[in-house]
């Protein structure tokens, strides 16, 4: 088999790459090791950018995403039982994010790609990477018993934080730098209508943090922070509602509208870059070369951004036979990963409680809460970043 871009990974940094080459004339084929209905079944991102709805439309599957979607004008802190309203579209000259589950962006994606008939293998075993430092690199694959060969031009690398293909580089050739925080975010999905409907709220009390955020009208997405050494089991869904409503204020804690969870997580945070994020004719992309802690609302945003430069960079060299798009790939996307690194680190540190934080770094804590509402210098900051900063700062 022969094609001009193997893909690794149908996650919505693949398929995304995938549906812009393929509108840009260029093959692609994606390997992923999951089925498709495993891609959909796991819960993540729900906020997007105005670059990553951009790029949806560019992709073309943003129709649903127009009709679905909520746009979110402003986001709420709440500290100290007290709500604080951040009014990001006016401290950014009018722009704004969009609820949309990644789950959604990611069935668009794929239904967009079954409809234009372009190959995607799942449940490809045991993909392997060879070559990428010469011409003609090669993956294998093996499905039903079989190894397959796919010879490319390209390989795209978006299998995520645990995928195969960051760790197919020789380790002298890469560098990584990562932060791990002492808990994780308990996450439940319930058929509930969100207790803030019009904007995401982030809470930092002395029982940790918490977000009520949204898929929908009609579907909620809530977390709390909580030990790593918790365990899902121990999460009762009452024992949930109970600890988030301790979390918010008295205005919002009355107001939370409970039901059976239908989804309930546990997940890490961590910071991570892999540097850089191009060997020979090889490209990290997403989650692959980066992770950041979910708290700014970043990891699928940077996953489209890396999109976007990589498959411009593949058009222009299929165009106009110029390298120059592919020689910067890595340089153009770690400028913009490091800023996205830079705000989610300082978020997760405004908005959570460290076990060894107590006395100094508390007061301090509160301090830059208290600084952060009143200052509109540092709300802009916040609300600039968290819009997404623009693709070629
Ligand atoms: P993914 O989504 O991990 O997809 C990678 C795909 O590659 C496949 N794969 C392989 N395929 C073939 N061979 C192998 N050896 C393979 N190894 C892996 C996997 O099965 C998978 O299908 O990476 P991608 O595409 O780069 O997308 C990144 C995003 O998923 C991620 O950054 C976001 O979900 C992060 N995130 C958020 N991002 C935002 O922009 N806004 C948010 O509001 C937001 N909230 C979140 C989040 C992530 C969370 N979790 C659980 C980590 C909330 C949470 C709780
Ligand atoms: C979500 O809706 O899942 C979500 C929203 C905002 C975040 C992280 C996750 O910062």
């Amino acid at each position: 088999m022969r094609t001009q871009v193997a893909i690794i990974g149908a996650g919505p940094s693949g398929l995304l790459l995938g549906q812009l080459l393929h509108k840009a004339g260029i093959d692609n084929i994606i390997l992923e090791r999951q089925t498709g209905d495993y891609v959909l079944g796991r819960i993540r991102a729900g906020i997007l950018e105005q670059v990553t709805v951009d790029l949806l439309e560019e992709a073309g599957v943003a129709d649903r995403l127009h009709a679905e979607g909520t746009v979110h004008h402003s986001i709420e802190l709440v500290f100290n039982r007290t709500r604080h309203p951040i009014l990001v579209d006016q401290l950014t000259g009018g722009k704004v994010v969009t609820a949309y589950g990644q789950t959604e962006m990611t069935r668009d994606l794929m239904d967009a790609r079954a409809a234009a008939g372009l190959p995607t293998v799942y449940e490809a075993a045991n993909v392997s990477l060879h070559d990428f430092d010469g011409k003609t690199p090669r993956v294998r694959y093996e499905k039903d018993g079989r190894t397959h060969e796919i010879e490319c031009d390209f390989i795209a690398g978006c299998d995520g934080f645990h995928g195969v293909s960051r760790q197919s580089v020789p380790q002298g050739a890469i560098r990584e730098y990562e932060k791990v925080y002492p808990f994780g975010w308990l996450g439940v999905l319930s058929d509930t209508p969100p207790v803030s409907p019009h904007a995401i709220v982030y809470g930092n009390s002395e029982r940790g943090f918490s977000l009520c955020s949204m898929r929908s009208l009609t579907r909620s997405r809530y977390y709390v922070q909580v030990p790593l050494t918790d365990k899902v089991e121990a999460w009762s869904d009452e024992r949930f509602w109970d600890e988030l409503r301790l979390r918010l204020d008295p205005d919002l804690a009355s107001r939370i509208v409970t039901g059976p969870s239908i989804e309930k997580s546990i997940a890490p945070l961590r910071s991570f870059v892999a540097e850089p994020m191009r060997f020979g004719r090889l490209f990290l992309a997403g989650d692959a070369s980066h992770i950041v802690p979910p708290t700014g609302a970043k990891g699928l945003n940077l996953a489209a951004s890396d999109v976007k430069y990589l498959s411009s960079a593949l058009v222009e060299y299929y165009r106009e036979k110029s390298e120059a798009g592919i020689d910067t790939y890595s340089d153009r996307c770690l400028r913009r990963v490091w800023k996205a690194e830079r705000f989610s680190w300082w978020l997760t540190t405004l908005m959570h409680r460290f076990p060894d934080t107590e006395g100094f770094g508390q007061k301090v804590q509160d301090a830059e809460l208290d600084y952060l509402v009143h200052s509109k210098a540092m709300s802009t900051a916040l609300a600039e970043n968290y819009v997404g900063l623009p693709l070629e700062l």
